[in-house]
């Protein structure tokens, strides 16, 4: 017996080495749904002290993923079943990667022999081809001595360079793989410098210093890269010395306050239309920049200043005349240090103008916050949301929807870096609860979900989890009854409701009351404060149906003009 115990000792498994080979690497934290082949798995990196927080969809486990790795700069990690459950957690995981998110997706196949002879397999399916195309890496592990690479791997090739998603393949039977235990300790790999540092060539700094110090009328443009590259510092003197308007993408919203003096974030239109040259830091010139071209872009061709990590970026809409190619802590602090103490700051009569419009705008907005109609319109309930965040900071805005979306965005401001997590690159529909969970299981910080109530239902089971794990998250459904209005008609004639249209007076508050959480029904800005107000103080899961007028809205929120529009009447 005594013997037996030795020998079992010396040897270990797949599931153990998976576990060593995360933990060793300070991954503690999986974003999964369980099922055949990794249910074990899960309770066993349970059993190993790694929080495995189980959802109810694939895909808002991804989404939670595919965020932890935003606000931690480590891949998030999540863990499907076969087939079904790996297409489920797929979406998430091309998000990631075209929101430029470390994760990492791991999903449990079926086996190789079976599935490539198309022998009809329980969930047969050859994820990993179908994965590749999806990710910046996808692997396949097939033997218990590769699963240290294999994992190793996979870290490397999501955080270093640009950051994306990557796929790695577990078939059931590598799991229960049996070898010798020293052996295995020593297949895992601890991976060192993951996302080394990318240091920018001097004359691509001296030239980008020269271009900026040429401009009249310059901008600097902030994306989520500059958020995600956690060089809070370096970023705030840089923008701060050159003394030249930045405008923040969506989530780079609070890198510098909005408050800020040198925000153009309430004179976006101006300042991208009038600007001459332009810094884009972490920033792609895709369509919510209109490609760097366009109406908003003037008549003159502008200059481009381009910050980024990957060099491929650079020219891939319009010429840019000084890419800087490196990281953004490395490339920030070399144009910091590049500078001198002698930086002119640029024309007053520029800086003048952003400053005059922002003013206006702001004031123009400030008495339509101020509304306490019922029902509520965007401006009224955003109004109080927004006074909310600014007495609490540090917590963390979910937000996504269309006018919901829309109009938070430009209310709300925000105070510090990657407080606000939306809907990203794709303007996805269904992020909000995945990312309210990993938001709040990652920061330890209360945070605030305003979702419209179309963008709520694509996870909205996941209050459950929420419940379940006893979360600070307080949810806000901005409820217009529909998709971007509640007042579609069927234009038959028919009995079907419109193609936009949602059952009225539907009480979202009511769902999560069927899991021990907080309901309330707000029908003007001051309930929805108090309601608001008690869930953060109380930190208790908080559900708050959002009465909002049904014609408050307008189609595609500010993005209507991506419309096709019809060319020919149907006869
Ligand atoms: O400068 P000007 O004068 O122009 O003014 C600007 C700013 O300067 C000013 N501003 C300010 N003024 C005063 N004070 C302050 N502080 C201030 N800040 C700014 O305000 C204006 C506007 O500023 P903004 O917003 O910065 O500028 P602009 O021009 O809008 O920016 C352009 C963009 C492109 C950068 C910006 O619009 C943007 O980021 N847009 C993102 C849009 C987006 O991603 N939308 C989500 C997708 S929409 C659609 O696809 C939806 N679907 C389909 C669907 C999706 N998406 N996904 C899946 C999986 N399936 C289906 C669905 C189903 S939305 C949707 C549901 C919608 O219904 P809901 O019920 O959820 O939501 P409701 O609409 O509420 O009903
Ligand atoms: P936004 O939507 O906010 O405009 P994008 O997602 O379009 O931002 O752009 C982010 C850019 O940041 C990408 O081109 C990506 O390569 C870059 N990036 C991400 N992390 C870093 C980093 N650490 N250093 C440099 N560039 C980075
Ligand atoms: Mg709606």
């Amino acid at each position: 017996m005594a013997e037996e115990v030795a020998e079992e000792a010396a040897l270990t498994d797949g599931f153990n080495l998976v576990i060593d080979a995360l933990q060793l690497n300070d991954i503690n934290t999986i974003y999964n749904v369980p099922g055949i082949p990794i249910t074990d798995l899960g309770r066993y990196m349970q059993a190993a002290g790694m929080r495995v927080l189980s959802f109810r969809h694939e895909q808002n486990a991804g989404y939670a993923a595919a965020i932890a790795g935003y606000l931690t700069k480590k891949p998030g990690v999540c863990m499907t079943v076969s087939a079904p459950g790996f297409l489920n957690g797929l979406t998430a995981l091309a998000h990631a990667t075209t929101n430029c998110f470390p994760m990492i997706l791991i999903s449990g196949s079926s086996e190789r022999e079976i599935v490539d002879l198309q022998q009809g397999d329980y969930e047969e399916m050859d994820q990993l081809a179908i994965a590749k195309p999806l990710c910046k890496a996808a692997y396949r592990v097939l033997h218990a001595e590769d699963i240290g690479i294999g994992i190793a791997r996979a870290i490397r090739a999501a955080v270093s360079g640009r950051p994306g998603g990557v796929y790695l393949d577990f078939p059931a039977k590598l799991l229960a793989q049996v070898m010798d235990a020293e052996a295995g300790e020593k297949s895992l790999v601890k991976v060192i410098d993951a996302a080394p540092r990318q240091l920018p060539a001097p004359e691509s700094v001296a030239r980008a210093l020269d271009v900026l110090k040429g401009a009249e009328r310059p901008l600097i443009i902030l994306g989520k890269g500059a958020a995600y590259a956690q060089a809070d510092d370096a970023i705030r003197d840089f923008v701060e010395k050159s003394g030249v308007p930045y405008l923040p993408m969506s989530m780079a919203k609070g890198l510098l306050p909005d408050t800020h003096p040198q925000s153009a974030g309430a004179a976006r239109s101006l300042a991208l239309k009038e600007s001459d040259t332009v810094m884009l830091i972490g920033a792609r010139l895709n369509w919510l920049l209109s490609h760097g071209k366009g109406k908003t872009w003037g008549d003159q061709p502008k200059k481009f200043i381009q910050v980024d990590i990957e060099p491929r970026e650079m020219d891939s809409n319009v010429e840019v005349a000084a890419p800087v190619v490196g990281d953004i802590g490395s490339c920030v602090q070399a144009l910091l240090d590049g500078m001198g103490k002698d930086w002119a700051a640029p024309p007053a009569a520029w800086t003048g103008a952003i400053r005059e419009k922002v003013e206006t705008n702001v004031a123009r907005m400030a008495p339509r916050l101020q509304n306490n109609n019922v029902p509520m319109d965007y401006q009224g309930a955003l109004g109080a949301l927004r006074t909310i965040i600014k007495e609490r900071p540090d917590a963390v805005l979910v937000n996504e929807g269309a006018n919901t979306l829309d109009f938070a965005r430009s209310i709300i401001d925000m105070y510090q870096p990657r407080k606000r997590l939306d809907v990203g690159t794709w303007g996805v529909m269904g992020v909000g609860m995945g990312t309210a969970i990993a938001a709040a299981v990652e920061t330890g910080k209360p945070v605030l979900a305003i979702e419209g109530d179309s963008a709520f239902g694509f996870s909205g089971m996941e209050i459950e989890t929420i419940c379940r794990y006893d979360l600070p998250v307080c949810v806000v459904v901005f409820n217009n009854g529909g998709i971007y209005q509640g007042t579609g008609v069927n234009p038959s004639g028919g009995s079907d409701v419109s193609t936009t249209v949602f059952v009225k007076d539907s009480r979202y508050d009511k769902m999560i009351e069927a899991f021990g959480g907080v309901g309330v029904n707000a029908t003007s800005p001051d309930e929805l404060s108090q309601a608001v107000n008690a869930a953060m103080d109380s930190g208790k899961p908080t559900l708050v149906n959002a009465v909002i007028d049904e014609a408050a809205g307008t189609e595609s929120g500010r993005i209507g003009n991506l419309n096709p529009q019809r060319v020919v009447a149907k006869k």
